[in-house]
């Protein structure tokens, strides 16, 4: 393709396993005032103006480095990582991830996190097949428009922000098996015009949520924040996490909607020590909604202040998919939340035991 070529003429350092973007080094602004010009001001004036030009060409520098480096980034094992050292504003959609692409992007940008911007016109990281992985680390991810993350890959990210993201969910994977690793993450102020205002999975592969906070995304569907719906067999674990004041415009379950995709095995989802405050949703489950085959495990945490539109289940509700019943334990002791059953919440089994927070391994079921 005759864009690379060109990608190739621009002074992009690529090396093979490592891409170190630096920002370009400034030329001497002042020599470029006129002589004589007598206000400060003109100078400050022209100052702005060089130290915007230089952070555009810094941008426009990493913009191509980062293409070509997610082109490049295929081959099984072999990694690619990406030292990111300045902001990055598209101007147009960078490379769909090549298959089995291994692809780490990680941000130094002093204390602040480096942003990877979609101008409100493109999606970011984008791919189709599965095989590959993508990890990102402190990153600010906003503005993407329809998808910050997106597709079949293993997904690891750390000390990263989301927000201002728009039209779908900001990390979206796809049916298969792709796992997902997210911690010490910030989801702020996304929107989803379908289900699922910040993450979305359709992978049975399991996934962690650590130290997160999902804060003011709005879905028009179900699921504010998160929906799962390809719960597997591999356990999800969410620890330590805040959802606060994330809405279901049009649905149920203001924070997290959870379905199982119909296999055998039933699907533990463990919640522990997470705070769920001020959720909304229209239909029901103000902060969670939870559909049969599922058992479920609220350890520690709190509820509080969320609420159903219809009324039905401010804080929980509970959903037979078909004739199983969603099984949930809360540790230590029930606490007196709204909880709503369909058909009725006696077909479903709500107990009170610390005995099932143990997590994964110790925990016997199937
Ligand atoms: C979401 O809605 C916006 C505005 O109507 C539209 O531009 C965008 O393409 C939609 N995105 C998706 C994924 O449907
Ligand atoms: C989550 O936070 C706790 C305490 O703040 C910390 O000990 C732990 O290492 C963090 N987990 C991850 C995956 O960073
Ligand atoms: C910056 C931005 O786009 N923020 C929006 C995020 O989503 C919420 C909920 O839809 C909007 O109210 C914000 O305007």
């Amino acid at each position: 393709m005759g864009r690379f070529r060109k990608e190739r003429l621009v002074a992009a350092v690529v090396v093979v396993a490592m891409v170190v973007l630096s920002l370009a080094k400034p030329s001497d602004g002042r020599s470029r005032n006129r002589p004589g010009a007598t206000a400060a001001a003109h100078g400050a004036q022209s100052r702005a103006a060089e130290s915007a030009r230089r952070s555009l060409a810094a941008s426009s520098a990493a913009e191509i480095a980062l293409a070509k480096a997610i082109t490049e980034s295929n081959g099984k094992g072999k990694g690619k990582v990406i030292v990111l050292k300045t902001d990055v504003i598209l101007t147009k959609a960078l490379p769909v991830i090549p298959y089995q692409g291994q692809l780490v992007i990680r941000g130094e940008c002093g204390k602040r996190k480096c942003v990877i911007d979609g101008a409100k016109k493109f999606g970011i990281f984008v791919t189709y097949t599965p095989g590959c992985l993508i990890k990102l680390e402190n990153l600010e991810i906003r503005q993407a428009k329809d998808g910050a993350v997106s597709g079949k890959c293993n997904v690891v990210i750390k000390n990263c922000l989301f927000r201002a993201n728009r039209g779908a969910p900001v990390v979206a994977l796809g049916i298969g098996d792709p796992t997902f690793d997210i911690s010490n993450t910030v989801f702020i102020d996304n929107q989803s015009n379908s289900s699922c205002g910040a993450l979305c999975s359709n992978s049975r592969g399991g996934g962690k949520l650590q130290n997160c906070s999902f804060i003011r995304n709005t879905a028009n569907d179900d699921g504010g924040a998160v929906y799962l719906w390809g719960v597997g067999e591999k356990p999800l674990m969410i620890t330590n996490c805040l959802f606060e004041s994330n809405s279901a415009l049009r649905g149920s379950g203001g924070a997290m909607f959870i379905e199982p995709n119909g296999i055998e095995n039933w699907a533990d989802v463990y919640v522990m020590e997470t705070k769920f405050k001020g959720n909304q949703a229209k239909t029901m489950g103000g902060a969670v909604t939870l559909v049969s085959d599922l058992k479920a495990h609220f350890c520690g945490g709190v509820m509080s202040g969320n609420k159903a539109l219809s009324g039905k289940g401010n804080d929980l509700a509970l959903v037979s998919g078909g004739p199983l019943p969603v099984f949930v334990n809360f540790c230590p002791y029930p606490p007196k939340l709204s909880v709503y059953g369909v058909p009725s919440i006696r077909q479903h089994a709500v107990v009170d035991s610390c005995r099932l927070c143990g997590g994964p391994e110790s925990f016997p079921f199937n």
